[in-house]
């Protein structure tokens, strides 16, 4: 059997690729209106993404192709578009002034000789480079299969260069105190670019009043790239003549991961405040001063400022649109919908509640530390920000994202070394469950369709983190459930999840066609979150990745009362209409819908492939790969 299954896992990953696309093509049109479900589709597309080997990043939003949950979050977004018109715009920056010049200039000093496309396939030459040599094409490529992004435009361009100002207009119209607090900046990196990182220092000194300006700390995560070594000392001894004692740097001796270069470079810290931020960054005009004023004002908040998206192939700027950072129930981060209450405001200036950060923050140095940093024990990469989150909402402070404070951020391609992120993340989550999240912890393992007891999972020692959690006085996290992210919705009647087989065929699990999100079928069982299912003691049954949000719909398996095929329904919907969505079920039994006695089997069709059916029950039996609350007799593996 293991062979055979190995084999067909290819057909399903391929069969998810081509689905993706097909929705992607879909909504293509619509890319410049939702740069923000665009970008993490566009994300999906490109795995893998993560920048830190070992290490991190900020915001792997979702790794896995969770198409349902993202086409709704589409309709959503959508929806909300019309609502946020009048105060956001959504912009795509074709071209800015600095690289039309140097485009200009390029095509002027061409070398007069027949161009040969050498990288046709090449992400980086899509739209880009057509100007260029065949060395230049080679060099060019070279570094972008290195880094990620462009170094070889990077390098070029510089490092002063402008970049339009995306704030709303009301925004400038702001005035601030003149005795704010001092900022420092910390960058964290492991094998960037040295012109990214040097884009990053200016922009931060150029674009952030003198007197604010205590300190610039870089945190080397050991990076083993030779130009961040002697170079990179260099060009800081050459900032540090014009700005005395202005930089600092740091060098992990080993990786150490995200979380603790950004512990490292808070203990260095001396100012007030701290924004710990992403080397591939560059900060827009009036960052800080919304910022250093809010936390002046609240040295409780939190600030996760708003990210705009530098292409990794023309480092032209993708203006995002406005949106609160939160999380799944897999505390994947994502963006989510502004909330109600900020709209009733008519301010679009004013902070903006938000359940989560993105990955970068800034923060009162003294109560960060107070709060307990970052937990060094989340390793590698992702989850960090939720747990921040978390603590800082459950233990006296609040996260906020605030409109005039916008940095633009360089997403790469891809991730120069290839590593599963998902395994990373998912071991922070259960950390992140364990210790934050009570009696709603199994949602975390629900959704990562991992076992409660014995997961196999080593999430790490997490008793001290408990004690702080005690020493704060922490509250629960059914009060941030209640006060701040209401729209996540625990479910607790769960007593089946996982894979469902029909005895007649074990190769064989429920699954569903991904195009329509209506038709059940049988498929070869692989690792893909669409034949996860979710039976409740209630009777319902979902399938495909839980979701269990206000605002998005699971859906349930449904017997449409005539025909022979099984649906699937938005759940909610379902119930109110009364469609039939209510099935006894015990492990190793029939599924039978208690409205109308008809059992789900499965027939061959006329190519002698298996289809599931509804029809008067024969003996057929259906098993759940792992069961909970003692639910049934036997406890299926
Ligand atoms: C990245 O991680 C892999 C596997 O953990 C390791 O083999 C490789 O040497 C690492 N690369 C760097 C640059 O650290
Ligand atoms: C960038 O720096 C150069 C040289 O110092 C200067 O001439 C130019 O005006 C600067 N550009 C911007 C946009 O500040
Ligand atoms: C299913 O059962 C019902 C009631 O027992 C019966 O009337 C019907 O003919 C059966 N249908 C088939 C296809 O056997
Ligand atoms: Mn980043």
């Amino acid at each position: 059997i293991m062979p055979r299954r190995n084999v067909l896992k290819i057909p399903c990953i391929a069969l998810a690729l081509v689905i993706a696309t097909n929705v992607f093509l879909a909504f293509y049109t619509k890319r410049t209106l939702q740069k923000l479900i665009w970008g993490d589709l566009q994300k999906q597309l490109h795995l893998p993404l993560s920048e830190w080997n070992r290490t991190v990043i900020e915001r792997l939003s979702h790794l896995e192709v969770d198409l349902q949950n993202l086409k709704e979050s589409m309709k959503l977004a959508m929806k909300q578009e019309e609502n946020v018109d009048n105060t956001v715009e959504r912009v795509k920056y074709e071209e800015h002034p600095v690289q039309k010049t140097l485009k200009v200039k390029a095509s002027e000093t061409k070398e007069h000789k027949p161009k040969e496309i050498l990288f046709p396939d090449s992400q980086l030459f899509r739209q880009w480079g057509e100007d260029l040599s065949e060395a230049q094409q080679k060099k060019a490529e070279d570094l972008f299969q290195e880094f990620g992004y462009n170094v070889y435009l990077s390098n070029q361009l510089p490092l002063n260069r402008t970049i339009p100002d995306t704030r709303d207009s009301r925004c400038l119209q702001k005035t601030y105190s003149s005795q704010l607090p001092s900022l420092g900046v910390i960058l964290i990196f492991m094998n960037e670019a040295l012109s990214i990182i040097q884009r990053a220092i200016t922009s931060i000194i150029n674009r952030t009043p003198t007197q604010l300006l205590k300190e610039i700390i870089l945190v080397d995560d050991f990076s083993s790239n030779g130009e961040l070594k002697a170079h990179l000392d260099e060009k800081i001894k050459l900032y540090n003549q014009k700005y005395p004692g202005l930089l600092k740097i740091i060098r992990h001796t080993k990786r150490k991961g995200l979380a603790q270069a950004r512990n490292t470079g808070r203990e260095v810290a001396t100012a007030d405040v701290i924004a710990i931020l992403d080397a591939h960054v560059e900060v827009n005009v009036g960052w800080a001063e919304p910022i250093l004023a809010r936390i002046q004002e609240d040295r409780t908040v939190i600030v996760s400022p708003v990210f705009d998206n530098i292409n990794f192939d023309t480092f032209e700027l993708d203006k995002y649109a406005l949106a609160v950072d939160g999380f799944n129930w897999k505390l994947w981060c994502r963006y989510d919908p502004l909330p109600e209450a900020w709209f009733d405001l008519h301010d679009v200036t004013a902070p903006i509640k938000s359940p989560s950060i993105m990955g970068i923050l800034a923060a009162n140095r003294i109560f960060l530390g107070e709060i307990g940093s970052l937990d060094g024990g989340m390793l590698v990469y992702g989850g960090e920000n939720v747990e921040l989150s978390l603590r800082v909402w459950q233990c006296g402070g609040r996260v906020e994202v605030l409109p005039c404070s916008r940095i633009a951020h360089l997403e790469r391609n891809h991730k120069p070394y290839a590593l599963d992120l998902s395994v990373a993340l998912k071991r922070n989550a259960l950390r992140v469950a364990e210790i934050w999240m009570d009696e709603y912890k199994h949602m975390v393992y629900l959704a990562w369709n991992i076992p409660i007891q014995n997961s196999g999972i080593d999430f790490g020692d997490i008793s001290s983190r408990m004690a702080l959690r005690k020493k704060l006085k922490c509250k629960t996290f059914d009060w941030y459930l209640k006060n701040v992210y209401p729209s996540l919705k625990p479910i607790h009647n769960i007593v089946g999840y996982g894979r469902m087989k029909n005895t007649l065929d074990e190769n064989l699990c429920l699954d569903q066609e991904l195009v329509s999100g209506k038709t059940l079928i049988m498929f070869y069982c692989c690792k893909r979150s669409l034949q996860n299912v979710y039976y409740h003691l209630t009777g319902e049954l979902y399938v495909g990745p839980l979701i269990a949000e206000a605002n998005i719909d699971d859906h349930c398996l449904t017997d449409p009362g005539d025909g022979e095929k099984p649906t699937l329904e938005p759940c909610s919907k379902a119930a109110q209409n009364r469609l039939h969505i209510y099935w006894d079920f015990k492990p190793g039994r029939a599924v039978m819908n208690r409205a109308t006695k008809r059992c789900l089997e499965m027939k061959k069709d006329t190519l002698g492939t298996y289809v599931p059916v509804l029809q008067n029950c024969t003996t057929q039996a259906w098993t759940i790969q792992y069961t909970m609350q003692n639910w049934g007799q036997t406890n299926i593996q």
